[in-house]
This record gives C-alpha cells, sequence and structure tokens, in this order.
C-alpha cells in the first residue's frame, strides 16, 4: 500500500479563522453575501449528493456521460502518470479517469485535492486499497491560495490536473483568473487540465436546475445557516428564510439567494457581529457561472493557457475542455 500521510496547508484551526473571516465580511457590509464553500459540511454534502440525482439538475449526469465517452481519447492525448483531482470529494468520475488512465499503463501517482480533510482521508484509503500500485499522496488546500504549493515538477510528469463539476463556476471573473494562473504556474510544459463547465443556456432550464421542485436545493442553500449557526454561534432560524434561485443575463450566471420572510436580528456571537434584516431582505450565498467556448478561451489564454480540446454532450448543455501551457 502507498498511501502518504497528507500534505496539510490547511489545518482546522485556519480553516475555521478563514471561515470567521469570510462570514464576518459578507455580512457587515450591503448587498449581504456568504461564500458557497461553507455549504459542504456532512449534511450539506449528503443534500449536494442528493441534486446531482434530481431530475432538473442535468450537470452532473451530462458530464459524466461526456467523460464516458472520451475518456479514452483524454487518456491517451495525455499520457498522464499523475492525475491530480482538485475539490476531489469521493467522485465516481475521478475513478472513470484512474481506472483507464491505470489501463492505459500510465498512471504512477493520484494526487487527490480538497479543503475537508475527512473526504480525503476517505478517497484516499479507498483508492490505494483498490490500486495499490498507485501512489495516493493526498493534498489539504483551498485551490484559490495553494494550488502554488503542488510542487508537481520533479514529480511523475506528465500530469493531468482535473477540475470537474463545474466548480469553477463559484468564483466571479476575478477570482477565476488568478484560479487559473494558480493553474497555470502549478503545470509545465507537457502537462495538461481537464476543466468541466456548464454552459449557457435556456434561463428557464437553469432556474429550474437550481429551484428544484422537491426542495432539496431549498434546504441545501439554508443549511449555510446551521453551519453558521453551529461553527459561529448564530441563531438563524431557517424557517424565516426562503429559498431564491434567479438568472442574472449581465453576468451569466445563476444567484442563489436567502431572503428574510420577517424584519428580524441575526446574531453571530462568536464574531460579536448583529446584522438587521429588513422584510425581503437577500443574502447571496453563490454564483453559479455559466459559460461559452470563446468565453473561456479568452481567460485560459489570458492565464497562459491554450484550450486544444473541447467536447460536449449532443444537446450543448455541459462541456469537458483540455487545455495546456
Ligand atoms: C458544485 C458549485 C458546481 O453550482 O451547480 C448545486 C453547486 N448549488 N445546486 C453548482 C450547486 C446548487 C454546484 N457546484
Amino acid at each position: 500500500m502507498t498511501l502518504a500521510p497528507p500534505e496539510v496547508h490547511l489545518d482546522a484551526g485556519s480553516l475555521a479563522r478563514q471561515m470567521a473571516h469570510d462570514v464576518h465580511d459578507g455580512l457587515s457590509s450591503r448587498p449581504l453575501t456568504l461564500p458557497p464553500k461553507y455549504f459542504y459540511d456532512a449534511h450539506g454534502s449528503e443534500l449536494f449528493d442528493q441534486i446531482t440525482r434530481l431530475p432538473e439538475y442535468y450537470p452532473t449526469r451530462t458530464e459524466r456521460a461526456i467523460l464516458e465517452a472520451h475518456v479514452e481519447e483524454i487518456a491517451a492525448l495525455t499520457g498522464a502518470r499523475t492525475l491530480v483531482e482538485l475539490g476531489s470529494g469521493t467522485s465516481e468520475k475521478t475513478r472513470l479517469l484512474l481506472d483507464t488512465l491505470r489501463g492505459a499503463g500510465t498512471l504512477q501517482r493520484f494526487v487527490p485535492f480538497d479543503v475537508d480533510p475527512a473526504v480525503l482521508e476517505l478517497a484516499s484509503v479507498a483508492i490505494s486499497a483498490e490500486m495499490p500500485e498507485v501512489a495516493v499522496t493526498p493534498v489539504v488546500g483551498d485551490f484559490e491560495r495553494h494550488l502554488g504549493q503542488l510542487g508537481l515538477a520533479g514529480g511523475d510528469s506528465p500530469c493531468l490536473l482535473a477540475f470537474l463539476g463545474s466548480t469553477i463556476g463559484n468564483l466571479d471573473p476575478a477570482q477565476r483568473a488568478s484560479f487559473l494562473a494558480g493553474v497555470r504556474s502549478a503545470l509545465t510544459r507537457d502537462d495538461a487540465f481537464l476543466l468541466g463547465l456548464d454552459l449557457v443556456k435556456d434561463p428557464e432550464r437553469l432556474v429550474d436546475a437550481y429551484d428544484d421542485a422537491q426542495g432539496v436545493t431549498a434546504a441545501f442553500n439554508k443549511n449555510v445557516l446551521s453551519v453558521i449557526n453551529r461553527q459561529l454561534d448564530a441563531d438563524a432560524d431557517l424557517s424565516c428564510f426562503e429559498h431564491v434561485a434567479r438568472w442574472v443575463p449581465e453576468h451569466e450566471w445563476i444567484e442563489m439567494r436567502l431572503r428574510s420572510t420577517i424584519e428580524q436580528r441575526l446574531h453571530v456571537r462568536a464574531l460579536d457581529l448583529e446584522v438587521f434584516l429588513e422584510r425581503g431582505e437577500e443574502i447571496r450565498t453563490e454564483i453559479s457561472s455559466k459559460f461559452r467556448r470563446e468565453g473561456i478561451a479568452a481567460e485560459l489564454a489570458a492565464a497562459g493557457l491554450d484550450l486544444e480540446h473541447w467536447w460536449t454532450d449532443p444537446a450543448g448543455d455541459f462541456a469537458l475542455l483540455l487545455a495546456r501551457p
């Protein structure tokens, strides 16, 4: 078994400080915001898992179909000896990539990269038990801050860096530019970047994907308040907020918001912060950007990456792309 202990760039203490800082920032000025990364405690991750199986939420199954159709080609194009997966969780799509790279005889090393050490541990142990000849070297970190420390150069190159699920959509354009610069600097000549993107489409379908009939997405959205109640000793009453999903054409992104149904006072004790909410006032909890080929090609180019391959499903709902330095 070749499972290394995780390389930790982010311990529990610094995560907690980061959260306190982000929540303070988001709730102490208007418009009120909360960062989407705090949706994912154990309950939030379970709800997200349910979302991925909802009839309205097409991205997960569509991306899987694209990957299934082209994974052999991706393996052949990259000849990857190292697979790095950002925000990996326990994804079955990772397994498809791993199995194919193994089948091609190139895979030597797997680097799962996630903020959550518990999720990382589960994934790492499972993969290293299944694939004893593959070195599993997990990294605990935040992909917005710690890509520069990945230290891939000198490892088993070429490396394939995968970022699936359109998670990049949570970043605004400025955050994306700095993230993509981080990706570029983590890669060398023969490496490649595999990116999953949700595409611009009929707004009605987009809104439905973020406001499902069963209310799972509503529960997922409100769960961020439970996280804050628990982690920062706040007193939010989830029943006094309603879920809102809205398409914003100027930015081509979906916004999720929590709308206060009454005038209320929110007390975040650990931050010594009181927030007064008018009836109908909203907290923005997530942006989920939708992409076009020309737009992302330009963003990649600005970071020094060439878009070399672009694959979509027949309906053009979702895309996988391969870019190189
Ligand atoms: C995990 C960020 C890709 O934006 O579609 C799903 C999260 N939010 N439903 C997305 C999410 C509401 C998801 N990402």
